[in-house]
C-alpha cells in the first residue's frame, strides 16, 4: 500500500561569505515556510547551507577558516531553523561545516545531519569523497581545497528508520560513486539525501565542463535506479563568490526518473510525493541483491583481470 511522504527539494542560490548566518538561517526558514505550506514532510537543504563554499579559496588563517564551522549543532544561529521545524511539524536535512573536539582534538568534517519532525537529529553523516587537493593550484580560477579543510567522514554510509520509511544521507561528490547508492542500497534505504555545490568548470577537468548538468542528473538517477531508492539532489548555485555553479536540483524516483526540479538559479522550492512503497518493486524484482548479485564471482572476475578485490584498492 502507498506510503507517501512529501519532500521538498529547497535549492539555495549564491551566499556571500558576508552574508551573516541570522539571514542566512532567515533564507532557510522561509523555504520550510514555503514547503509547508505545499504539503512538505521533509525539506532538503544543500551541502554548506549555512556559509560560501569556502574550499574555492585558499584559507591561510585558522580563526577565519573556523568561522565557517559550526561548533554546535544546533547552535545560537541554528537554534531558530530547529525551532520552526518543530513549531511546523516538518523534519528537515541540513548541510553545515563541523568543528568536532569529541576525540579531544580539533577535527572538521564535512557533515550532514536528519532532523525528525520533533526536532530531534535521528542522524549524522561526514562526506567521505572529499574532491580536490590540499595545495594550491596557481593559475585556477578557482580552488577545491576540500581534501585540506576538512577530514575523511568516519560514520560510513548508514541507514536510519524514520519518518515514514529508510533515510540516507550523502554529500556532493559522494554521489558520483555507485559505493555511496550500494552501501545504502544493501541497508534498504528508501530516501537518499544529498546536497551540493559544483562549479559549471572544473579547473582540472575543462574538457568535461559542457557535461556538468548530465553529469549530475546522471550520477543520481543511476544511483536511484540500481538501488531502487528516491533520490534527492539540492544545489547550492548560482554565482557565489566568483564561482557559477550548477542547479537543477531534482527529486528522482526509484526508477530513475526525475519527477521534479528546480529551475533557477536561487533559492527555490520544488516539492515532489515520494511513494516509498515505489521501492519495493525495484528491490523485489530486478535489483533483488540476494537473488540476483553474484558476490562470490565478483572476486574472481577481478582477480582474472588483475584488477584486485571488488572492494579494493584500484590498480597502479
Ligand atoms: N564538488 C564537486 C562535485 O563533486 C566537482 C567537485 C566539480 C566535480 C566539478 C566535478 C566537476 O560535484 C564537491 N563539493 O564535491
Amino acid at each position: 500500500m502507498p506510503r507517501p511522504v512529501i519532500v521538498a527539494a529547497a535549492q539555495m542560490g549564491p551566499i556571500p561569505k558576508t552574508q551573516p548566518r541570522q539571514e542566512v538561517v532567515a533564507r532557510l526558514i522561509q523555504m520550510m515556510e514555503r514547503a509547508k505550506k505545499m504539503g512538505a514532510d521533509i525539506v532538503v537543504y544543500t551541502e554548506a547551507a549555512l556559509t560560501a563554499f569556502f574550499p574555492h579559496w585558499w584559507i591561510e588563517d585558522e580563526a577565519e577558516l573556523d568561522s565557517y564551522f559550526e561548533r554546535e549543532m544546533p547552535g545560537p544561529a541554528t537554534q531558530p531553523l530547529f525551532d520552526a521545524a518543530r513549531k511546523m511539524g516538518i523534519g528537515f536535512k541540513l548541510g553545515y561545516c563541523e568543528l568536532d573536539f569529541s576525540t579531544g582534538k580539533k577535527r572538521r568534517f564535512n557533515t550532514a545531519i536528519l532532523v525528525d519532525k520533533q526536532g530531534r537529529i535521528v542522524g549524522k553523516y561526514r562526506k567521505v569523497h572529499l574532491p580536490g587537493v590540499t595545495d594550491y593550484k596557481p593559475g585556477y580560477p578557482f580552488q577545491n581545497l576540500e581534501k585540506r579543510y576538512f577530514e575523511v567522514g568516519d560514520l560510513g554510509f548508514p541507514v536510519w528508520e524514520t519518518m515514514g520509511g529508510k533515510m540516507g544521507l550523502a554529500i556532493c561528490n559522494d554521489r558520483r560513486w555507485p559505493e555511496t547508492y550500494r552501501v545504502m542500497g544493501l541497508q534498504g534505504v528508501e530516501l537518499v539525501m544529498l546536497g551540493y555545490n559544483t562549479p559549471t568548470h572544473n579547473p582540472a577537468m575543462p574538457e568535461t565542463d559542457d557535461l556538468g548538468n548530465f553529469h549530475n542528473h546522471l550520477s543520481m538517477q543511476s544511483g536511484a535506479y540500481q538501488n531502487g531508492t528516491w533520490v534527492v539532489g539540492v544545489a547550492k548555485c548560482g554565482v557565489e563568490e566568483g564561482v557559477d555553479q550548477i542547479g537543477q536540483s531534482c527529486i528522482i524516483a526509484p526508477s530513475g526518473e526525475i519527477v521534479a526540479q528546480c529551475t533557477t538559479l536561487d533559492d527555490e522550492v520544488a516539492v515532489a510525493v515520494c511513494d516509498l512503497d515505489r521501492c519495493k518493486s525495484y528491490k523485489e524484482s530486478i535489483f533483488n541483491f540476494a537473488k540476483h548479485r553474484r558476490t562470490e564471482h565478483y572476486g574472481l572476475i577481478l582477480e582474472r583481470t588483475g584488477a584486485g578485490s571488488p572492494l579494493g584498492k584500484a590498480p597502479v
